[in-house]
């Protein structure tokens, strides 16, 4: 397939239905915008400055650990997923790169598909390596772990992977190696936990070693799953030591859903930036662990008070603020497409009602101890229906305003239902 996937007529038809209502509700909310000093174009064009890298894998649908249940017309490879991901950037304006998982998205060219991204309008994000399962035909098992295992060949296997993906990255046009592992133990007594974690740096400092000049190490962290009594890289603690170790082009990834319930993720984005070490995010939502629930669709607040965060960091970039944000989300009952589409609405909303809250205000009251005013300059901020805004930014760059509505009008998942091969049955992803 060579340009964008869905009618652009068909786009601007359904826009040109909606203009006269949007420009409505955006005069009405820049005015009232203008009411507390803010002006509306500039937090437009910052809305559309913003963007969040989708998974590959997102792309289809994920699974629990007991079954999945895939639908007609979902892609079966990497090829059908860049069209799905592309569907869904020409809709929402915000996810113009990929972030693909190895060895799940093998090809023999890579160079043609960088091209093959490009002439969807897409470009690849971070790489992801894979040392959590064993791929058919793999000389030595990960069963015990990878960048940990006590089997010298197997850690040696998981370096060389991830070694090749980041030549694969390079040939992709990606800066950036996303590390996570599953190792850790069921049993306590199983694992040596001090001797775990020589092993893991150890190894990851010979991958560090192999990182080109530009690009960065993300180590991503996970309090458990699929070892349940300790995993090797557990927290963010565990990740920052692990990334000053290894140095300053190593820093840690946050994944909403790795922590235990209630973790206060706000604070500990505040603190990885703090030393330098916010290197990216995975977003989503979660209710009891790690779900990989649409973003938003359980705690928008909390959502909020990360990009909150996000967006005090930009403002005082100390040793360089570039994050990689990434929808890191598990799609079990809906249509992907969909699911990315509303999660980017969710993330791109949370950014942008952060930009609205008044800095000074909340500083002063942080200074002067009033917890009530600081908790109210965030309040204004959150109230805020920022809906106009973020259709703006989106129909001016070319998308839809109701993507969902244009996405089921343009009737893709049948006619893909139609060219596309079924999905196999099967266990879901990690
Ligand atoms: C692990 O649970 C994780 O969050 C990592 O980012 C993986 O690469 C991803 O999920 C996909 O399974
Ligand atoms: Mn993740």
């Amino acid at each position: 397939m060579n340009g964008l996937p869905l009618s652009t007529d068909q786009i601007a038809a359904h826009n040109a239905r909606h203009a006269e209502a949007l420009a409505d509700d955006y005069d009405g909310l820049g005015r009232a915008l203008a009411r507390r000093g803010l002006d509306i174009g500039a937090i437009t064009d910052k809305a559309a400055g913003f963007s969040v890298a989708i998974p590959s894998w997102g792309a289809g649908r994920g699974g629990t650990r007991f079954a999945k249940f895939p639908i007609p017309g979902e892609p079966t490879s990497i090829h059908e997923k860049l069209e799905d991901c592309a569907v869904v950037n020409q809709l929402c304006r915000a996810t113009p790169r990929v972030s693909p998982h190895f060895p799940w998205d093998r090809v023999s060219d890579y160079g043609a598909l960088r091209q093959e991204a490009a002439s969807l309008g897409l470009a690849f994000d971070a790489i992801n390596s894979n040392t959590f399962q064993d791929q058919p035909g793999q000389k030595h098992s990960y069963s015990a772990g990878s960048l940990a295992s006590t089997d010298k060949a197997a850690r040696d296997q998981a370096v060389a992977h991830n070694v090749d993906c980041i030549e694969i990255g390079e040939k992709l046009g990606a800066r950036a190696l996303t590390v996570w592992i599953g190792d850790g133990s069921n049993l306590p007594g199983q694992q040596h936990l001090g001797a775990a974690l020589d092993r893991y740096l150890d190894s990851a400092a010979q991958i560090y070693a192999r990182l080109p000049g530009d690009w960065r190490m993300l180590l991503e962290h996970k309090m458990f799953e699929p070892a349940f009594y300790s995993t090797v890289i557990a927290d963010w603690g565990s990740s920052i030591l692990a990334a000053k170790e290894l140095g300053p082009k190593a820093q840690c990834l946050v994944d909403l859903g790795h922590h235990a319930p209630n973790t206060n993720i706000e604070q500990i984005v505040a603190r990885l930036h703090r030393f330098g070490k916010l290197g990216g995010f995975h977003f989503n939502d979660s209710k009891y662990g790690d779900d990989d629930l649409d973003s938003g669709a359980i705690n928008p607040h909390q959502l909020f008070l990360v990009f909150n965060e996000l967006v005090e960091a930009e403002l005082n970039p100390l040793e360089g603020f570039d994050p990689a944000y990434m929808i890191d989300q598990s799609h079990n009952v809906t249509d992907p497409i969909e699911s990315m589409l509303s999660s980017a609405e969710a993330i791109l909303t949370a950014y942008v009602k952060a930009t609205l809250v008044d800095r000074e205000a909340l500083h002063a009251a942080q200074e002067a101890n009033d917890a009530m005013l600081a908790f109210q300059a965030l309040r204004t901020a959150y109230r805020t229906d920022v809906s106009p805004i973020i259709a703006r930014a989106r129909t001016q760059a070319g998308g839809a305003y109701d993507v969902l509505a244009l996405y089921r009008e343009s009737g893709w998942r049948e006619r893909k239902a139609q060219e596309r091969k079924p999905v196999g049955l099967g266990a879901g992803i990690v």
